[in-house]
């Protein structure tokens, strides 16, 4: 089956903009777009949209669509993994600094993970890269259960696409974002000065059947990472 028109499209839009156009940069307009590729209003809209998902773009009413700041990233919240949201700006993900601790599970993580207080647990802490650059300083638990003895990621591999392999990938997460400073250590990880900002944010993430498959903690360099919420008025209220 081939691409949706808008993913033709969508395809077409981020080489143009991650082949050299300039931050704050216009888009064509739509109607520009529509003539140019033949394409009705919807099409051109979606793959806009599917753009400004990205964080590719940024749209300003009654002005048109502009190319996003691409050295920082929009991270949406939606559930992706780290190698998605970097993927998906033109980037290559990867880790460094990695390292694998096989552990006990304190009554806290227990209780997160809903595993019994000792239980074999696996913490993995990673510095995320975005082609090359450190981005991000993650600390994961998962269970021992879900892992053989000698597990360990590459650099440039991805838990979730790990975790889909065996079956028990990630699809919904509950979350907490807040601002917080560097403390030396993680600043030098994450190359910045000391007490640089940051974002922590916890994640607990469930698979489809509702069972917990991570607790992680990342905590995102100020100056690279926005997050981008759609708010919505409650209905039948
Ligand atoms: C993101 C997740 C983290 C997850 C990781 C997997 C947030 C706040 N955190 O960093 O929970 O473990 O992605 O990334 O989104 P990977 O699949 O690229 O290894």
């Amino acid at each position: 089956m081939s691409a949706p028109k808008y993913e033709i499209l969508r395809t077409e839009l981020e080489q143009l903009i991650t082949s050299g156009l300039d931050a704050h940069a216009p888009l064509p307009s739509e109607r520009e777009l529509m003539a140019q590729y033949g394409l009705s209003r919807m099409t051109v809209r979606e793959a806009l949209t599917r753009l400004a998902e990205d964080g590719l773009v940024y749209r300003v009413q009654g002005a048109g669509t502009f190319v996003s700041d691409l050295t920082k990233i929009t991270k949406s919240l939606t559930l992706t993994s780290f190698s998605e949201d970097i993927r998906a700006r033109g980037m290559v993900p990867g880790s460094r600094a990695s390292t694998v601790t096989w552990t006990e599970a304190d009554a806290e993580t227990a209780s997160v993970l809903n595993i019994s207080p000792g239980a074999r647990i696996v913490h993995m802490e990673r510095v995320r890269t975005a082609d090359g650059l450190p981005m991000c300083l993650e600390n994961v638990w998962i269970s021992a259960e879900l892992v053989p003895e000698d597990f360990e990621l590459d650099e440039n591999s991805s838990l979730y696409d790990y975790l889909e392999g065996i079956g028990r990938g990630p699809v919904t997460a509950s979350q907490t974002i807040q601002a917080t400073v560097l403390t030396t250590d993680q600043a030098h990880l994450l190359e910045v000065p000391p007490y640089s900002p940051a974002l922590a944010v916890s994640r607990v993430a469930a698979d489809a059947q509702g069972r917990v498959v991570e607790q992680a903690k990342s905590l995102y360099r100020a100056d690279r990472y926005d997050f981008h919420v759609t708010v919505e008025k409650a209905r039948g209220r």
